[in-house]
């Protein structure tokens, strides 16, 4: 068993090649095409229609005795959410990079997330049919851009043509002192064995190319052109030769993960769960989430290119789940409460109100956005209660052009979008306290709470996705993450609260900073209970529960926004945009219209590499703002001619005026009771 997921940049071939290593495992007669809308994997009507992949989609088939479950997943950048969700499930992966454009920003996103979490990966270079291909130069530029530990496995003949071939390289000494340069880096045995000047046997070359390969410390490179099929076979072989299988014990405890929830043709919910221990069997009550509970009515596993019904299925599988009506993306089974590791990359930096065409649908689009959001837990929905509206989190326009589809089509609802807004964040400047004392004149509720709000990092103000140089090894923690973090200390005795009263006074935290002074997400910051107090349950004499004299859940749920908007406007904030990075690549006679109008749009272009002949290169950041604007005008100002890559960069401090989010609901700091106790204390 071996779950092997395809990434790559947006039109890289991944969904061509899917349905080539299909053809070629025997799994199915004839080899679907994107450009005629019939492969396997992009089986959404939206998928044929535009020719591109949106969703992630799962197909299986058999290479010697290991079942292979392949997922496919899309490039654009719009619709990174779905790579993040399979990234948990995966026990190798396949990076499709195309052998004439080469590495693109979004394919050293991927590589350095795949390092990141160790999944061993091989790299498959595309579309050596096509003419501009190269060998040699992509070779370099996967050293230098993606990683030092790439080995070329083989050579390439008739570069740029139909009959372009690849042959993997078998034991020469060229090949094998390669082997040995990059081996060595790992393996201290290795190394003074070559220094010695031993001969060292070729099968332990492979076999240790193997071992580092299954730790994510070589990286394998094959060549090959999944529209005529050059270098599949060897392709194949490698994946069975190099990339480690399933591992997980059947008999034990159940343990899996869902990452694709779908709806079934009667509306049914289906859950794509991976197993990692244990066996799930029909008639099971699984518990997910947090604390949810089902049980499952069906089961179907991937085998041999199909979808197959079965009574039963065990670690290392993908599952497919009917039944767990309850069930959301992400959700852990078996294990309540422990999601997978999230955020492996930038959050939505956009936002865009939804608006029906027929104010009648209004209840029926909320149905239709809360449907969508439960497959794509990203989407973000936000009600705003005050105006009646729903807005949705995006990367991008193209998404925005598909929720828009999907919406007419499988919902029949008609909408358009008010325009998008960048989502920025607050973080705390300085350190900030407040409190209010239970059973004094000020405080309407019965509980008593003390924040302190700072900021998580000394001088924390930025924080990049990470732009590790590519021989580091030992990567920061917070690299290409960029997820919003809150952490909650306690300063109070454990004991002095009941531990549900604990409990809603940390949601209601987490809650509350959902809106900041600016109306922004705040992130990046600690929050510590300072203060604590309660009146336990009391009665009279008759015994009954006296509610006017005992605290409840609901004390501490009204009071705790005000303490902490109030220690959140003494510590004050600043307000962060997202801002991308990009590379253009454009004639040089154009500089001189681009650079003004780069400058309009707020980039800062830092560097300038030559480029290829009679080509500039310029790199350098650009408000996420910005971006779907310089992608429209770059036509127009470079003959068509130019190129741009944009990837998620970092948060950096709104320069110019402070953008304001519109509220939700009703501030804290102008509820009633807030401004009773204000009124009180003068
Ligand atoms: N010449 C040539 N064209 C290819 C090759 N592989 C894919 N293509 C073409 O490249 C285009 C994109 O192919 P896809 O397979 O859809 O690429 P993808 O990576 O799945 O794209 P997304 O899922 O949208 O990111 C299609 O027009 C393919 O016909 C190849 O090896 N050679
Ligand atoms: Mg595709």
């Amino acid at each position: 068993m071996l779950n092997l997921g395809i990434l790559a940049h947006v039109d890289a071939g991944k969904t061509s090649l899917t349905e080539r290593l299909l053809y070629a495992a025997g799994a199915i007669d004839e080899v679907g095409s994107v450009d005629d809308g019939n492969t396997r994997t992009d089986s959404l009507a939206l998928e044929r229609r535009r020719g591109i992949t949106i969703k992630s989609a799962v197909v299986s088939f058999a290479i010697g005795g290991t079942t292979v479950n392949l997922i496919d997943t899309p490039g654009h950048p719009d619709f990174i959410a779905e790579v993040e969700r399979v990234l948990n499930v995966l026990d190798g992966a396949v990076l499709v990079v195309s052998a004439v454009e080469g590495v693109q920003a979004q394919t050293r996103v991927l590589m350095r997330t795949l390092r990141r979490l160790g999944i061993p990966t091989l790299v498959f270079v595309n579309k050596i049919d096509r003419r501009g291909a190269r060998h040699d130069g992509i070779v370099r530029e996967l050293a230098d851009k993606l990683t030092p530990s790439v080995v070329a496995m083989g050579s390439t003949a008739g570069l740029g043509t139909g009959a372009a071939s690849f042959t993997p390289f078998d034991g020469a000494p060229a090949f094998a002192s390669r082997l040995v340069d990059v081996l060595a880096e790992q393996d201290d045995g290795l190394l003074a064995a070559y220094v010695a000047g031993e001969e060292i046997p070729y099968a332990r070359l492979r076999a240790e190319l193997a071992a580092q390969t299954g730790q994510a410390l070589a990286h394998p490179v094959f060549f090959g052109s999944a529209i005529t099929g050059a270098g599949v076979d060897a392709l194949m072989a490698g994946i069975e030769e190099l990339l480690p299988a399933a591992q997980g014990d059947p008999a034990g405890p159940v343990s899996g993960t869902v990452f694709k929830v779908e709806r079934g043709q009667a509306g049914e919910k289906i859950a794509y769960v991976r197993l990692f221990s244990g066996t799930v069997s029909t008639r099971d009550r699984l518990t997910f989430g947090d604390d949810r509970e089902g049980k499952v009515t069906a089961i179907s596993v991937f085998d041999q290119g199909a979808a197959a019904r079965c009574p039963s299925a065990g670690a290392g599988r993908i599952a497919r789940l009917w039944g767990l009506a309850d069930v959301r993306i992400g959700d852990a089974i078996g294990r309540p409460g422990k999601a997978g590791p999230r955020g492996h990359f930038a959050p939505p930096s956009l936002e865009t109100v939804v608006v029906p065409r027929r104010p009648a649908d209004r209840a029926a689009l909320h149905l239709a956005l809360a449907q969508l959001a439960e497959q794509d837990p990203l989407i973000g929905l936000r009600q705003d209660d005050l105006r009646q509206e729903v807005s949705v989190s995006l990367y991008g326009e193209v998404q925005k052009e598909v929720i828009q589809a999907t919406l007419l089509d499988d919902f029949g609802l008609d909408v358009a979008f008010r325009e998008t807004t960048t989502i920025c964040v607050e973080r705390p400047i300085g350190t900030g306290e407040a409190y209010e004392v239970i059973g004094t004149d000020s405080n309407p509720f019965l509980a008593t709470v003390g924040l302190r709000v700072e900021p998580a990092r000394a001088g924390g103000t930025e924080r990049r996705a990470g732009h590790g140089s590519g021989s580091s090894r030992n990567q920061d923690g917070a690299e290409g993450s960029a997820t919003m973090s809150t952490e909650f200390r306690l300063e109070v005795e454990l004991g002095s609260l009941p531990y549900s009263f604990m409990r809603t006074i940390e949601e209601t935290v987490r809650e509350t900073l959902r809106q900041g002074l600016h109306g922004w997400q705040v992130e990046d910051c600690v929050v510590t209970l300072t203060h604590s107090g309660y009146w336990a349950r009391q009665s009279h004499m008759g015994g009954v529960f006296d509610k006017s004299m005992s605290s409840t859940a609901g004390d501490f749920r009204n009071l705790t926004p005000l303490v902490l908007m109030a220690a959140l406007k003494r510590a004050g904030t600043r307000v962060f945009e997202p801002a991308h990075r990009f590379r253009l690549e454009l004639p040089a006679d154009t500089l001189g219209s681009v650079l003004p109008a780069l400058a309009r749009l707020g980039a800062v272009p830092r560097t300038r590499a030559p480029g290829p002949a009679g080509e500039v290169g310029v790199e350098g950041e650009i408000p996420a703002a910005s971006v779907h604007e310089l992608e429209q005008r770059l036509p127009g100002l470079t003959r068509g001619e130019g190129v741009l890559e944009c990837a998620f960069d970092r948060y950096q401090p709104v320069r110019g005026p402070i953008p304001e989010r519109p509220r939700t609901d009703h501030n804290p700091l102008n509820r009633k009771e807030y401004l009773l106790h204000v009124v009180r204390r003068v």
